[in-house]
């Protein structure tokens, strides 16, 4: 494979271990755990890992030697920077553990490992993927591995290649699924281990035990990079309103920390929208009312980030997406062999008229998509639907009606942006590299201790990775029951923006002066090479959670 000179160089980047496990490991075991709702019904789903203890390591002075170990490794969901130091920390963990062991990459995410598909990853291999960005070593897909079917044939090819413990690299219902295969083989005494990993740029896979989802943190400094670019233009050029969507599926931890990076006139919360109630008409109003005061004072440009996820946040549309996932859930079957045209048909001929009527309001690609365009986990693809567009036509329309904004003599041109691609496979920032090849290690480490059913947790990330608190997390003690595709599941709860928390409440505190005054601020490329207050920082998400 061909490098850059910055690839080539950042090759030779070895990424920082907590000092606990850059030598043999003592395992620590805490107390038995709970799930964080819906214990009773979570314990009977689990009844081989629910309640197992929170593991820490520490060093360990009195080492017994290890021995050889063959272990899985699955990409599962999006990509986030920083899935090939998690793999290589993985690979250096067996290795370290006894140099006999192997590591085998199962191809396209949770698929290739039903399907057989695999590569072995050997040392040549694993050197030409370190600290660069991308899952592209294994690829990765989006096949659910839920069913018995799946999990045994699975075994099948476990068996066949001597493999005793898979880590499987994702987001929480990727991690949700390791946790009902963990179980699975562990009640089938199949002598499998099963251990996640916390990926994902959205950041909503993060609780009181694990700090943050891997990825996340690069990603929002790329996209950072580019609006504060935008924020430039737009005050050299003084002429356009950009309405810029971020990724980040259901919750606002992208937009969040972005607005924190780079102070935005406007940012959007869509956690924040939903508690207020707020309809889209208010929403439009919001914004407008802040494009007529800014252009009150001949300021007819500005910046507004919108979280991707807020139409599912907004109140009626919120009904709408609810009904529609009832809807098809529980019809599954009859409409799988539909086309476009008779699924229409059949969901408008099903839907409450309450939400009909608000499906009606929506542009026809916008009420498409939310109706017909789902992932396999049956998530609408809120990637696919453009946000940014519908707000700033019904804003455009909204002030071609106000006196005010006449009387303002204000013009208002908008233009749109939306960044999600560009950010999931940049090259690991310094933290991701450090973090994602401490959170393989620490697998590693989690195998070695003979434990199934957990999360591989770096705790401390504040502090310079030397004082790293590495462990393990029992996945069924992040879990709750919630409704999926017409069904009561257990899944791990999903972190949203806390509207009581500290970074939220930061940018609460300062968003009117944002808004009103041209406060941008220009953050830059990630640097690799440099001074730590430069290159080392984490997000500033990370940094006020840990202030509280
Ligand atoms: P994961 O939760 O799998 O990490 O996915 C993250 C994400 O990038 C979301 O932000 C986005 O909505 C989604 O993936 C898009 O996925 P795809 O490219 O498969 O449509």
């Amino acid at each position: 494979m061909k490098k850059s000179a910055l690839q080539k160089a950042r090759a030779a980047y070895q990424p920082k271990l907590p000092i606990a496990l850059t030598g043999a490991v003592k395992v620590v075991e805490g107390r038995p755990t709970e799930s964080v709702a819906d214990q009773d019904a979570i314990r009977k789903l689990f009844p081989n890992t629910y309640g197992l203890p929170e593991i820490r390591f520490e060093k360990n002075t009195n080492p017994t030697p290890g021995k050889p170990v063959n272990v899985g490794v699955i990409l599962s969901g999006g990509q986030a920077p920083g899935g090939h130091n998690v793999i290589s920390g993985l690979f250096d963990g067996i290795k370290k553990i006894h140099r006999d062991s192997r590591l085998f990459g199962f191809l396209m995410g949770p698929g290739g490992l039903v399907d057989h598909k695999y590569i072995e990853l050997t040392a040549p291999i694993i050197d030409e993927y370190r600290n660069t960005g991308g899952f592209d070593i294994i690829g990765s897909g989006r096949t659910k591995l839920e069913k018995v079917e799946q999990f045994d044939k699975g075994l099948e090819i476990l068996k066949e290649l001597g493999i005793t413990a898979v880590v499987i690299i994702g987001g929480d219902d990727s991690n949700t699924n390791a946790a009902i295969l963990a179980e699975y083989y562990k009640e089938k005494n199949t002598g499998i281990q099963v251990i996640g990993c916390p990926k994902t740029i959205d950041g909503d896979l993060k609780n009181n035990v694990i700090e943050t989802s891997f990825g996340f943190d690069t990603a929002t400094k790329v996209y950072s990079e580019v609006i504060g670019n935008i924020q430039r233009d737009c005050n050299s050029a003084k002429k356009y309103w950009h309405f810029v969507k971020l990724m980040g599926r259901s919750a606002s931890h992208i937009a969040l920390e972005c607005a924190l990076q780079c102070q935005p006139n406007i940012c959007l919360i869509s956690e924040e929208i939903e508690a207020k109630d707020m309809s889209l008409a208010q929403i439009v109003k919001y914004i407008a009312d802040i494009v007529t005061a800014r252009a009150k004072e001949g300021n007819n440009f500005g910046t507004i980030l919108i979280p991707e996820g807020l139409i599912e946040f907004i109140p009626e549309f919120k009904r709408l997406i609810r009904e529609l996932n009832e809807l098809l859930g529980a019809n599954a079957e009859k409409v799988a062999g539909m086309n476009h045209k008779e699924l229409t048909e059949f969901i408008l001929a099903n839907l409450s008229p309450e939400n009909v009527a608000a499906l009606e309001t929506l542009p026809a690609s916008v009420a498409r998509q939310l109706m017909l365009d789902r992932d396999p986990h049956g998530n609408v693809q809120v990637s696919l639907i453009e946000t940014e567009k519908l707000l700033s036509e019904m804003v455009g329309e909204y002030l071609k009606k106000s006196e005010e904004f006449k009387a303002a003599k204000g013009k208002f041109s908008a233009l749109h942006h939306f960044f999600g691609y560009e950010g999931r496979c940049a090259d690991p920032s310094n933290f991701d590299a450090d973090y994602c090849y401490s959170l393989g290690y620490n697998a590693a480490a989690l195998i070695n201790a003979g434990v199934t059913g957990y999360m591989s947790s770096i705790r401390n990330l504040v502090k310079p990775a030397i004082q790293w608190i590495p462990g393990g997390i029992p996945i069924t003690m992040m879990m709750n029951i919630e409704r999926r595709n017409a069904e009561d599941k257990p899944v791990i709860q999903k972190a949203l923006v806390r509207l009581d928390g500290a970074p939220f409440k930061k940018f609460a505190s300062q968003r009117e002066e944002w808004a009103q005054n041209t406060c941008y601020i220009y953050p830059g490329p990630i640097q690799y090479f440099g001074p730590a207050e430069v290159c080392d920082q984490p997000s500033m998400t990370l940094k006020y959670e840990s202030q509280h």
